[in-house]
């Protein structure tokens, strides 16, 4: 019997935890597979980025629609991740994760890369060389080139079909490529999810118990909250068939901790299981993998109050609502790979005067920490695409759970 791809990268899922759990740190050994499938992964980003939002802005072919969905777009992002980190901030203050914490089982503080200002981050979206952007992989600067393409492509009309046509094969290509890669998800999950499992043991989780549960508890209470009220108010959907359809690439984002790495499966899932038409897809959801990150603004609420608390800092509602306003923009910033979010903490503690290292209390988890966080971000990212795709009457209604 042929199991379908979801199937096998449910099993492969629990087969991982289940593996990590008896064989312990050793299960290291098949760490490997994981790195391989992150690199699949991370070697059809830029391509598919590139062409999939040039043709999602060219096909648009309407500046004035353009200009609202972008509006839509951003205004969505911006709402969502407020709440987020707000739903964090009271988690934060109702569970006190940073009361009577035991230091020992805590990892020492780490050097902790300074982040760029939040005024650097906005100006850095504006490529110098746009191919130097893409050698780097700079995903904002690529955004930035590529919704430029795709507006000059527009005004320039016939002029434009030529490149239109490559660009539009190259993005069939890659979604083509990004099917056969995902054939390779399971293996892929086995090897990044099951030495996670092996070397997270009880000693290290359990003093930090509060502060996970706090995340996952925020995270489940903002997808259920939000993005079932979005996708039920603006398209008429069933929040079930939404969390069916995008559980696929919940499972990766979970798996790999990166929202780019998980963009192909991200925009299959949306196109495929939920209607969202290609050009809404390619335009909403390469943004959003790279400036939408409403589980890591919910982290950074309570990762600040866990600091606070945990050197004994009372924080007043301004400095609360300043984390608010810092988060949210921050996560604009923060890039769709493993670990971005920890780095963008800095500037949330730097914010409200906290000490930075307290950062190295929670290092020692951030990986777990870093899964739930993703799956949120890619989840609200799909939400978007459906509420803009419903809004500008791009959502096919017809639509059966494929899977993968
Ligand atoms: N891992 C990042 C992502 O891919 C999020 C983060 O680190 O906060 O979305």
């Amino acid at each position: 019997m042929k199991l379908n791809l979801l199937t096998q990268i449910f099993i492969a899922f629990i087969l991982a935890i289940l593996l990590g759990w008896i064989v312990g740190p050793s299960i290291e050994v098949i760490k490997p597979l994981g790195d391989l499938f992150l690199r699949l992964i991370k070697f059809i980003i830029v391509p598919l980025v590139l062409s999939s939002l040039i043709i999602g802005v060219a096909s648009i072919g309407d500046v004035k629609k353009l200009g609202r969905m972008g509006t839509k777009t951003i205004a969505y992002y911006l709402v969502t991740t407020a709440i987020a980190v707000s739903i964090g901030l009271v988690l934060g203050n109702l569970f006190d994760p940073g009361k009577g914490v035991n230091v020992s089982g805590v990892q020492k503080a780490v050097e902790v890369k300074q982040p760029t200002s939040i005024v650097e981050t906005l100006l850095n979206i504006v490529p110098i060389n746009p191919f130097k952007s893409l050698v780097d992989g700079e995903m904002l600067q690529i955004i930035f080139f590529a919704l430029f393409l795709g507006i000059g492509m527009t005004l320039i009309g016939e002029k434009g079909k030529t490149l239109y046509k490559f660009f539009d094969d190259l993005a069939e290509t890659m979604y083509k490529i990004t099917g056969i890669v995902m054939r390779f998800a399971p293996i892929g999950i086995l090897g990044l999810v099951a030495p996670v499992v092996g070397k997270y043991g009880l000693d290290v989780l359990l003093p930090l118990s509060k502060v996970i549960l706090a995340v996952l508890i925020g995270s489940i209470l903002h997808a259920l909250l939000v993005y079932s009220s979005s996708v039920k108010f603006f398209a008429k959907m069933s929040p079930l068939k939404f969390f069916k359809g995008i559980a696929p690439a919940m499972l990766v984002a979970f798996s790999t901790s990166s929202s780019a790495g998980t963009l192909p499966v991200t925009i299959k899932n949306t196109e495929e299981n939920l209607g969202v038409s290609k050009r809404v897809s390619s335009f909403v959801l390469p943004l959003g993998a790279t400036i939408n990150m409403d589980g890591t603004a919910l982290y950074q609420g309570v990762s600040a109050l866990f600091i606070a608390q945990f050197f004994g800092i009372d924080l007043t509602l301004s400095q609360q609502i300043t984390i608010v306003l810092t988060a949210t923009l921050a996560s604009i910033g923060t890039a769709g790979v493993p670990g971005a979010g920890l780095i963008m903490l800095t500037m949330v503690l730097q914010s409200v005067n906290l000490p930075i290292e307290g950062i190295g209390l929670i290092a020692g988890i951030d990986r777990i920490l870093d899964m739930i966080r993703t799956t949120i971000n890619i989840t609200g990212d799909a939400s978007a695409a459906v509420v803009v795709a419903a809004t500008e009457g791009e959502l096919s209604e017809d639509m059966s759970v494929n899977v993968l």
